[in-house]
């Protein structure tokens, strides 16, 4: 299906066509039908002689409608714009132009309706003077048609040349995330609330649970059916006209201008930075401003940063994303004074003086690519997911730019990654100068002094500053080995320990060392001594070596029988053995036994 939106003057024939398009009354309410008036959107469909469905969003003309004309197009992909052949081009034909510009839609028919009351040349006129209206927007080339919807000419033709157009509509996007911008919430008796919108990507389904950021904020909604066309379905994808069953909401908590979203994967914003893409110069317009996108309509406040790029701070935050297009209007006037592309949907704060000339400069080097290394740079490190959700990153470019350096689901700035090597190594120089036995640097301690978002940036830090962990601890490599001032008393008893392996030092003898609880521990550590329990210091060979005079012993063997096999005192045995036990290398049987496993 397509949606198409109409656009044009008041009283050029916009409903009319629609009605002799559709067959169906695009004029809603009883009062629009009176008054021979559109006030608010119609909408109606039918099928063009491809088979192709399209549905019709028509608009009102009357400019002090243009909010509800801006909703009914906003998030329209086509449009057929109606000039009236008898009245020619309008004051509102401009507005409706300006509109169609700013939003950069790009797909149209253009259509000099009345026919009937105009002769030939009137309309070669007309035709002529519209051509020349729309020259600098997106239906520059759209093809034209006369029509009198009264009388049915031209009719078939218009319905011929909108296949043609449709046709070279590029598809939809069918897996993206979900934005149903809602133009209409109402209820139904046994139902109950029904909101209505136009899906321009994305897939809905029944069952699915959706955001809904309203005029209040946000919370969670289940679809509980879908229509399209008065009919249900179980999925719908794009482009769609669709009538959602909402659960969990009432019909009076949503509003035209709220919309529908995937959770979470939508930037929300208040704040924005923009580029100028047709209109007034940004430094000619008023403070205060109306603000269009969507649906949805939000006063806001413009700030410029020269002709072409502002900070716009809006009234009510809106799910807006790299990309968007909107669509500014003078409350005062009512008229459309230009369109913005948003080039920055999450900018940075301006705190300090010089930040807002900064960031302007950044906003001035962007395009609708957007800044990838401008944001990660500004912020240091973001994960993945906050760049797809400001659109910065797609399943179509997930490639990242020399000067940032992914890792895991993190994103980095090269310089800030340098930055906490440096500061990291730094650190455990420092530390390994004041206090050569110092295990290093506890992970929360290192992640700490980095700053990191995330305890797993810490491994790769490590590794690429040539780092080693061991233990919960960062250390400089083989700092392990460096025992300061203690290296020459471990070496003196490792020497001791060589020569008799299960001859432990007494306490007194480790005291005469100078080899106390941190000493010892730090040669542990460089994998110089083993430490049993009850202050029993061996070297790491010791376990090996018993076992090898264990093996040779009857099995099972008594701790005594053991102790003498190994030269050594109760002291030293149990604890040794208990290591033994504790490896797998011997089994205990019972209070007086053991046995080697085997
Ligand atoms: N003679 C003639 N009159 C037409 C034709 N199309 C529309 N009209 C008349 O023009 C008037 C306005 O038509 P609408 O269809 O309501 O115009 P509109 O563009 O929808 O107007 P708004 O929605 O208020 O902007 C009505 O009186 C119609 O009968 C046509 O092809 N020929
Ligand atoms: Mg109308």
């Amino acid at each position: 299906m397509h949606v198409v939106a109409t656009a044009g003057h008041v009283d050029c024939g916009k409903s009319t066509l629609v009605r002799a398009l559709t067959g169906m009354e695009p004029d809603r309410w009883e009062e629009e039908r009176r008054r021979g008036l559109t006030i608010d959107l119609g909408y109606a469909w039918t099928t063009l002689p491809s088979g192709q469905d399209v549905a019709f969003v028509d608009v009102p003309g009357h400019e002090r409608f243009l909010g509800n004309m801006l909703a009914g197009i906003g998030p329209a992909p086509v449009v057929c714009f109606v000039v009236a052949a008898d009245e020619g081009w309008q004051a509102q034909s401009s507005d409706h132009r300006d509109a169609v510009a700013a939003l950069g839609i790009e797909y149209g028919v253009v259509v000099l309706s009345r026919t009937d009351r105009a002769p030939g040349r009137r309309i070669e006129n007309v035709l002529a003077r519209t051509r020349s209206e729309l020259a600098g927007t997106g239906l520059r080339n759209a093809p034209a048609v006369a029509v009198s919807a009264t009388e049915g000419t031209g009719l078939a033709e218009l319905r011929a040349v909108l296949d043609g157009v449709l046709a070279g509509v590029p598809s939809p996007d069918t897996t993206g995330r979900l934005r149903l911008w809602v133009d209409r919430s109402f209820t139904i008796t046994g139902s109950g609330t029904v909101v209505t919108g136009t899906l321009a990507a994305g897939t809905l389904a029944q069952g699915d649970r959706l955001q809904l950021l309203g005029h209040e904020g946000s919370r969670p909604v289940v679809v509980r059916g879908l229509q399209s066309r008065d009919t249900s379905y179980s999925s719908l994808g794009p482009v769609n006209r669709v009538a959602l069953n909402l659960r969990n909401v009432s019909a009076a908590e949503v509003r035209r201008g709220d919309a529908l979203l995937t959770p979470d994967a939508w930037p929300i914003t208040g704040v924005l930075g923009i580029q100028r893409t047709t209109g007034v110069a940004y430094t000619d317009v008023p403070e205060q401003l109306m603000v269009h996108a969507g649906t949805a309509a939000v006063p806001a406040r413009l700030r410029p940063f020269g002709a072409d790029h502002a900070r716009l701070v809006l009234d009510r935050q809106l799910p807006l994303v790299l990309g968007d297009r909107l669509v500014l209007r003078d409350p005062g006037s009512r008229s459309v004074l230009g369109g913005a592309l948003i080039l920055d949907a999450d900018p940075p704060a301006l705190r300090r003086r010089g930040d807002g000339v900064h960031w302007a400069q950044r906003l001035a080097g962007m395009d609708s690519a957007g800044d990838m290394l401008g944001e990660v740079a500004s912020r240091g490190a973001v994960q993945e997911q906050h760049l797809r959700r400001l659109g910065l990153l797609s399943a179509h470019k997930a490639e990242a730019p020399s000067g940032i350096r992914v890792l895991g689901d993190w994103w980095v700035h090269a310089p800030l990654f340098e930055a906490w090597q440096h500061r990291l190594r730094a650190a455990l120089q420092a530390l390994q100068e004041r206090d050569p036995l110092a295990p290093g640097l506890s992970k929360g301690a290192a992640r700490d002094l980095l700053k990191l978002p995330d305890e797993r940036l810490l491994g790769p830090v490590v590794r690429e500053a040539g780092l080693e962990e061991e233990a919960g601890h960062v250390r400089l490599p083989g700092s392990g080995g460096n025992l300061g001032a203690a290296g020459s008393a471990v070496a003196q008893l490792e020497r001791r320990l060589t020569a008799g392996a299960f001859h432990a030092p007494e306490a007194d003898e480790l005291a005469a060392l100078g080899l106390g609880p941190r000493e010892l521990a730090a040669a542990e550590r460089a994998g110089r001594l083993m430490l049993l329990r009850d202050g029993v210091v061996l070297l790491p060979t010791a376990p090996a070596l018993a076992m090898r005079e264990l093996a040779r012993l009857e099995q099972p063997f008594t701790t005594s029988q053991a102790r003498q096999a190994l030269d050594t005192t109760r002291r030293v045995a149990v604890p040794l053995l208990e290591h033994l036990d504790f490896r797998g290398w011997t089994r205990r049987l019972d209070a007086g036994h053991r046995s080697v496993v085997r």
